[in-house]
């Protein structure tokens, strides 16, 4: 089994809106709540972390009726906030394997969760990198923010809870859905050609 960390203390500045970008609604339920559903109907999902900051107080509240964990992180960044959750032993033991994931993913299933685990637990390294094909963007007239050898991250990561480097591999996925990262209200119009 494994546990998930949902980040979700961002600022959302690229949003341009006024609400708290994990609240944001899609399909009228606010953008973390499809993540949490995903994630609370995984097959192999047993621990929630939300690691929320002071960016995001309305956020918290709102996690208060889901049976997850509430990190409190200080907002100094992805990688800054990430890196201290994982070597909090309050939170995650020693070499836990993780599943990060970004709270902006509103189109994410508990079936592609399941995929990335299998796939993870098959390898047999320490890290994996989710990534989308920079065509499918094209296909979709969406915007990557990072594309490295023709692949876009998805915000979704596999790694164990160390701070030790770790030997990472990637998995491209072909679900059109991870690629969906909502960082600007040209993506959220987009998302309406997902059928
Ligand atoms: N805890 C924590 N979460 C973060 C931090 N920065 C980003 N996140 C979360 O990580 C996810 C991906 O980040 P971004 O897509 O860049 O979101 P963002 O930083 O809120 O938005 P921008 O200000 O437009 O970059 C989002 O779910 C954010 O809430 C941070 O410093 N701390
Ligand atoms: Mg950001």
């Amino acid at each position: 089994m494994t546990t998930a960390l949902v980040m979700a203390g961002g600022r959302g500045t690229r949003m341009d809106l006024d609400e708290e970008k994990p609240l944001i609604k899609v399909n009228d339920k606010p953008m973390i709540e499809h993540v949490l559903d995903a994630l609370l109907n995984s097959r192999y999902v047993d621990k929630i972390l939300v690691a929320i900051s002071p960016n995001t107080p309305k956020t918290r509240e709102f996690l208060k009726d889901f049976p997850v964990v509430i990190v409190e992180t200080k907002a100094k960044g992805y990688i800054e906030d990430l890196a201290d959750i994982m070597q909090d032993r309050n939170y995650l033991n020693e070499d836990e394997p993780v599943m990060t994931i970004v709270s902006d993913l509103p189109f994410v299933t508990a079936d592609h969760i399941d995929d990335v685990l299998t796939e993870y637990y098959k390898r047999n390294k320490p890290a994996m990198c989710v990534s989308v094909s920079e065509e499918l963007f094209k296909e979709y007239d969406i915007i990557p923010t990072l594309v490295y050898e023709g692949l876009v991250p998805s915000g979704v990561n596999m790694l164990i809870a160390n701070s030790q480097e770790q030997e990472q591999t990637i998995y491209i996925t072909d679900n059109v859905e991870l690629a969906f990262n909502i960082n600007t209200l040209h993506d959220l119009d987009k998302s309406g050609n997902l059928s």
